[in-house]
């Protein structure tokens, strides 16, 4: 179905996974007119794309779900600790109807385009469907890791099996029985598919160019008793997560060096967190995200584990990570990876030194040669993060300013809500905000409760254009620099510096002050009349 019309809403909202629900919620309650925008036939966002088997979140459910309505807390119940992306769609589905969302959704569209007129102050976005909306606030709720990014090798189109990436996942899943399967990647998507898939093959063949740190899980079925203390605290607990780094309760920071205590009381801190799992291990001692000596502790600690679980000695080696330090890039919370490899039908092969040369039409080779045969292949190689949503859109701001233009060295923004030249677009959760390093249902309800909180305060004042100021930009992008450069984050070649997409500028992208801090500077900004922000009304009333 095509449509050919022009329509007008105060607000255009891209993308129906968990930020453009809950904005789209806000808006309506605000009395602001909007329509969301999807490129998916339903709501879900990154929950409806990766259905990969083994897909579940790495925050504890009862952490990761909204925390703006107490009755929602209470109408639903998560079954496990840590959500599987089933459930996670059906909670997504089950809020998209408890507040009757769809009716302002437009599904199967994709934004192509989104010009900003200077005259009106309002931005005409077209879609492949032809549409041409026009709005006076275009809010990117276009997520963080939604374009799958395949390496960039010869002959991926040639091979004659069946290719997956985990990213955009088949919907009515896969069957792998009987056989041979390649799992190119070792990120967080590979870890968990991996088990799942390693159980169903006939044989799978591992690829790694490098090795990441991975905790276990734990996971479990739900206590009753937690579920209904959290169901009942639910807006408390929330407004409590908005003050911690991350943006996750019950990971308690030991505030020591890991470098003053002794190795035995050093060992049973990280083993005590282990036995917790999940993100625990991050709070073990004060200097490992900023001390490479103290890193080194936690990072042999992980290898030290893989050998203990490995049964091979040259596949636990080959397992461990040693090259960044530990946590720089995403740490990856599994359930049973490094046991696989003691299944006798998988096998790793490092492609560090000797990468995938060609995809051929029977499976692969390596650069020294080395053919494989395989029946599918599974891309498990991760995505264009943060800015690759925004900038596959021709999005033009002032004078016809395209974004890729201006991000041409990396993204730039204020707060990571705007961008200067780009009057009324603001990006949820973007480059520039804690986003991808904290939990993110935390930063989406943050980032939506400022941007309606802005609006009303431009409506009651009828003013019509908010636009990052350029120094205030400046200064923000200096000090997101400044406070990563303070870690050991930028040693890693992780997406999170865009390293995993060839060409793409190295900038490390989101704010890693901490959500706490982070949250203070936003609503201090608003409190100061949203200070660093150029406000001005309508044009037509100002001339
Ligand atoms: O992607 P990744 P992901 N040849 O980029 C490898 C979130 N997430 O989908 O490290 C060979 O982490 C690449 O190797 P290297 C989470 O934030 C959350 O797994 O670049 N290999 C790497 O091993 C996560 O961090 C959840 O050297 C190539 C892998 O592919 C983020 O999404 C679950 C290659 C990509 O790993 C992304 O995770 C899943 C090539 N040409 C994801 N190109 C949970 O909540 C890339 N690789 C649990």
């Amino acid at each position: 179905m095509t449509s050919n019309h022009s329509l007008e809403f105060d607000s255009i909202i891209v993308g129906a996974g968990f930020a453009g629900l809950y904005q789209l919620l806000r808006l309506r309650r605000a009395g602001f007119s909007a329509r969301v925008i999807e490129a998916g036939d339903n709501v879900g966002g990154t929950w409806y794309w990766n259905r990969y088997p083994g897909a579940r979140c790495d925050i504890e459910s009862l952490q990761y779900q909204y925390g703006f309505d107490p009755d929602l807390a209470r109408e639903w119940r998560w079954t496990e600790r840590y959500a599987t992306q089933p459930e996670i769609l059906r909670y997504i589905e089950f809020v998209a109807d408890r507040y009757d969302l769809r009716r302002d959704i437009q599904f199967s569209t994709r934004v192509t385009a989104a010009h900003y007129d200077d005259a009106s102050a309002r931005w005409t976005v077209h879609t492949d469907r032809g549409d041409a909306f026009t709005c006076r606030w275009l809010i990117m709720a276009t997520g963080c890791l939604s374009v799958p990014k395949t390496p960039e090798v010869p002959g991926i189109d040639a091979f004659e099996g069946e290719s997956y990436h985990t990213g955009a996942w088949p919907h009515d899943g896969v069957d792998f029985t009987g056989k041979r399967v390649a799992v190119i990647g070792t990120g967080s998507s590979a870890i968990q598919s991996i088990p799942i898939i390693a159980r169903q093959a006939e044989h799978l063949t591992v690829f790694q160019r490098t090795p990441n740190f991975s905790v276990p899980a734990h996971n479990s079925l739900l206590d009753e008793s937690q579920w209904q203390e959290v169901a009942a605290r639910i807006a408390e607990l929330r407004a409590e997560a908005r003050t911690t780094s991350a943006g996750i309760l019950g990971i308690p920071l030991n505030d020591v060096s890991a470098l003053a205590v002794s190795e035995e009381e050093r060992r049973r801190e990280f083993e005590r967190r282990w036995a917790i799992g999940g993100f625990a291990i991050g709070g073990a001692f004060n200097d490992i995200a900023i001390n490479l000596d103290a890193n080194e502790t936690a990072a042999e600690f992980v290898r030290s584990k893989i050998r203990e679980i490995v049964n091979d000695p040259e596949t636990a080696e080959a397992l461990c990570p040693r090259d960044y330090p530990f946590g720089t890039k995403r740490l990856c919370v599994d359930i049973s990876y490094y046991e696989t490899f003691n299944r006798p039908n998988v096998k790793l092969v490092s492609i560090r030194d000797n990468p995938i040369a060609e995809i051929t039409p029977k499976g692969l080779r390596l650069q020294d040669g080395t053919e494989y045969e395989f029946d599918a292949i599974v891309y498990a190689t991760g995505f264009d993060a943060m800015t690759g949503a925004l900038l596959r859109i021709d999005i033009r701001g002032r004078n016809g300013l395209a974004l890729r233009d201006k991000w041409e060295h990396g993204p730039r923004t204020y707060l990571g809500l705007q961008v200067a030249g780009f009057p009324n677009m603001f990006t949820i959760t973007g480059p520039g905000s804690p986003s991808v390093l904290s939990n993110m249902i935390v930063s989406i309800e943050q980032h939506v409760d400022w941007v309606t909180d802005c609006l009303e305060y431009l409506r009651e004042r009828d003013l019509a254009v908010i636009e990052a100021a350029p120094a205030a930009e400046d200064a923000w992008v200096d000090h997101v620099n400044q406070v990563a450069d303070l870690t050991l984050y930028p040693r890693a070649n992780s997406w999170y510096i865009g390293a995993n997409v060839p060409g793409k500028p190295r900038v490390f992208m989101p704010y890693i002050g901490g959500v706490g801090l982070y949250a203070q500077k936003c609503a201090e900004v608003a409190a100061n009349g949203y200070e660093g922000f150029l406000l001005s009304p309508e044009p037509a009333l100002s001339r």
